[in-house]
C-alpha cells in the first residue's frame, strides 16, 4: 500500500514538472526564432567624416518579424533613415534627431534590403537584409 502512493506522487510530480517544460520550450523558440533584436551602434565619432566607421556593423541580416535597435553613442545627433543620400528618404522608417544615448527601434516585417542613412552627416549609411522566411 505504501509502495503504490509512493509510485502515484512520483508520477503525479514528474507530471507536474515536465508539462511545462513541454509547453515553454517550443514557445520560446518560436517567438526568439521570428523576433529576434539587433542591435547597432551610432559610435562615438561619427560625425566626422574620418572615423571610419559609423552604424557599427554597418550591415545586419535578420529574420522576417525580428526588430532592429540602433543606440547613439556619439556626443551628436544623428538620424536613422531609410533610402540613401543621393535619391532621399524612401519612406520606410526615420528616427528623427536621434539625441545622445538614445535608441530607436524597427520591426522588420517584409523580406527585401533596405538601405538607410543619416540625413544630418550623409557619409554615415548602412543596410538591413531581411532574409526569406
Ligand atoms: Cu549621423
Amino acid at each position: 500500500m505504501n509502495s503504490y502512493i509512493n509510485k502515484r506522487t512520483l508520477s503525479l510530480r514528474s507530471l507536474i514538472f515536465l508539462l511545462p517544460t513541454f509547453l515553454v520550450i517550443p514557445l520560446f523558440q518560436v517567438t526568439s526564432a521570428q523576433n529576434e533584436t539587433l542591435s547597432v551602434a551610432i559610435v562615438p565619432g561619427s560625425a566626422s567624416p574620418f572615423n571610419g566607421q559609423f552604424y557599427v556593423p554597418n550591415a545586419v541580416t535578420v529574420s522576417p518579424n525580428s526588430s532592429v535597435s540602433w543606440v547613439n553613442q556619439d556626443t551628436s545627433s544623428h538620424t536613422i533613415t531609410s533610402g540613401d543620400f543621393t535619391t532621399g528618404p524612401s519612406g520606410q522608417f526615420d528616427s528623427g534627431l536621434l539625441n545622445t544615448g538614445a535608441t530607436f527601434t524597427h520591426q522588420f516585417v517584409t523580406p527585401g534590403v533596405y538601405s538607410y542613412y543619416c540625413t544630418i552627416f550623409p557619409f554615415m549609411s548602412g543596410v538591413v537584409n531581411v532574409t526569406a522566411p
